[in-house]
């Protein structure tokens, strides 16, 4: 094993085998064939730029020889911090080809995010986006390089000048011959690393094969009915599991369909995108879908080449479900996923009844799927349980992380996915809520744990408590609830500490609340339950 991960029983892999699920096939390998049957069909577009299939494997193959150039192969781990930007296709596929396992960290991210990848992994390179740092790019490229011993490299897009001379230009690395075709990926070896939304105090990462992942791509492509006419708009972060391969930018490179990549969600940047490149499918988180179906009443022609909205990495009410046909021309797919494997859809002919008020069906006939009281005992088909799943494209164990592992899977495998749902007759998914310590801010996912334990550190907070609290557009923000030790903490200054700790935006809590005591559970644990209910009675009373 290069990367260690928790492999599927032999029993279990060699049926995903037999039956053709796992094909021995490399991620990568997708975009080589591509590059035979399709050299010439556009695969990305990105402001300007417009590159085909053969000129995309072309500067993967360089990539890919310009990091063999720099040492780096099989057993090695590198950290991609892009956004929405060709270059992180092309960084990609060229590790993968390379041998080296890529960590696919949110553009979002900063200091605190990059410095727990990068020690979890000891890897040896990073690749991020100048633009992202601003000025303060060369000084914290120093510091994460003189933090983490095995960081040899770093590659930058965007880089500015006055850089470290461990810093490379991006565009640099693609000038090279690409005569040679070394091919170092392994099927049934871990491919990437996926990151979890998490619960606990650290993030934890997902280790996915080439075998297990390209198998969801293959099935997502299918269900979603992609082809080479396909034109999907990437809106959504480019290393996300629903925009990489539900069926995302994998899926669309699979069909020989074109990726088109816009900076970020708002109808603004989008809807001129989707008008001048004819964009006919495109994946959104509920609040951003709303705030399109608020804009297209103004702009509708310029949606009109619009056939499928994917809605997906939260909760989209059935309000909001019904709408979205009347307001942008197309049909509504939702999408009910997780980074660790299982994913749901609603099929495109599906009546608009299970399309509106359900979040999909599993991919694979051999997606497993338990729905369990608190005692580990199943529910009658249609009551409210906790789903745990297991299959042939669901993780068996997040990387190095025995006590969560042992808590997160049962004894024979099966994946305690943290939300509370509802089965249909005809094996349809509800999602009715989540039982994990977990935020999910309009699909962003924030864990509990890992905020409180920053906040605890700050002078004068005595306990923390980190909740949802509800919110019309994001679904749930975050809100802390803090004791302090003596007197109220300017919440001003609990921002700024988080911010120069380095942690990503989304995960500043929205609000902050000073209490003396918090309520305990039965057995003395704090109750956030109780602390949700405060906080929705605060929201009420402040209107
Ligand atoms: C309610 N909750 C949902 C939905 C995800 C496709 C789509 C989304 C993700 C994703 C993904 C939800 N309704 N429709 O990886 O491939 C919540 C659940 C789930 C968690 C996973 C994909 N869709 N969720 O969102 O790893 O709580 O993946 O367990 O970011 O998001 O989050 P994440």
């Amino acid at each position: 094993m290069r990367i260690p991960f928790s492999p599927w029983p032999e029993s279990a892999a060699s049926e995903y085998r037999d039956k053709g699920y796992w094909t021995g096939e490399t991620i990568h390998s997708l975009l080589a064939s591509r590059a035979k049957t399709t050299p010439d069909a556009i695969a990305i577009v990105c402001g300007k730029r417009r590159i085909n299939y053969a000129e995309f494997y072309s500067l993967v193959n360089r990539l890919s020889i310009a990091f063999a150039k720099k040492r780096l192969g099989p057993k090695d781990t590198a950290v991609i911090h892009l956004t929405n930007t060709f270059e992180f296709y092309l960084a990609f596929f060229a590790l993968l080809k390379r041998g080296v396992t890529p960590v696919l960290a949110l553009a979002a991210h900063r200091y605190s995010e990059l410095s727990h990848y990068l020690s979890q992994t000891n890897a040896k390179l990073l690749i991020s986006d100048g633009d992202i740092w601003g000025k303060q790019c060369s000084e914290m490229m120093q510091r994460l390089q003189a933090e983490h011993s095995d960081l040899a490299q770093i590659v930058m897009t965007n880089s500015l000048q006055d850089m470290p001379d461990f810093v490379t230009d991006f565009n640099s690395l693609t000038s090279e011959d690409d005569s040679i075709h070394g091919d170092l990926g392994l099927p049934n070896e871990v491919a990437f690393f996926q990151l979890s939304g998490g619960s606990t105090g650290t993030p934890k990462l997902i280790p996915r094969t080439h075998d297990d992942y390209l198998y969801s791509v293959r099935e997502s492509s299918k269900i979603c009915q992609l082809n080479e006419q396909s034109r999907y708009l990437c809106a959504l972060p480019v290393g996300h599991n629903f925009s990489l391969s539900s069926p995302g930018a994998l899926g669309i490179f699979y069909a020989g369909g074109t990726v088109v990549l816009a900076k970020d969600p708002s109808p603004d940047t989008c809807f001129s995108i989707i008008e001048a490149e004819k964009i006919n499918i495109t994946a959104l988180v509920p609040p951003v879908a709303m705030v399109w179906m608020k804009s297209a009443e103004r702009n509708a022609k310029s949606l009109a080449s619009l056939k499928l909205l994917q809605v997906g990495g939260a909760k989209f009410s059935q309000e909001a479900a019904k709408k979205v046909e009347p307001l942008l021309g197309c049909k509504l797919q939702q999408v009910f996923g997780m980074a660790e494997g299982l994913v749901n859809y609603t099929r495109i002919d599906d009546s608009s009844e299970i399309i509106e008020n359900t979040q999909g069906r599993p991919i694979s006939d051999d997606d497993e799927i338990l729905v369990l009281d608190d005692n580990d005992e199943p529910v009658a088909r249609g009551e409210i349980g906790h789903l745990l799943t297991r299959g042939p494209y669901t993780f068996r164990g997040y990387f190095q992380a025995p006590v969560t592992n042992s808590k997160s899977f049962t004894a024979d495998g099966f994946y305690r996915t943290g939300d509370i749902v509802r089965q249909t007759a005809d094996g349809y998914l509800i999602v009715e809520g989540r039982h994990k310590d977990q935020i999910n801010r309009g699909g962003e996912k924030i864990a509990a744990e890992e905020i409180e334990n920053h906040l605890i550190a700050f002078d004068g907070v005595l306990d923390v408590a980190l909740v949802a609290m509800p919110d019309e557009l994001m679904g749930e923000k975050s809100c802390a609830f803090l004791i302090p030790e003596d007197v109220n903490i300017p919440v001003i200054k609990l921002r700024q500490f988080l911010r120069q700790r380095g942690l990503a935006d989304y995960k500043i809590p929205d609000r902050f609340e000073f209490v003396p005591v918090f309520p305990k559970t039965a057995v003395g644990k704090v109750s956030k339950k109780q602390l949700r209910l405060q906080i929705i009675d605060i929201l009420k009373g402040s209107h």
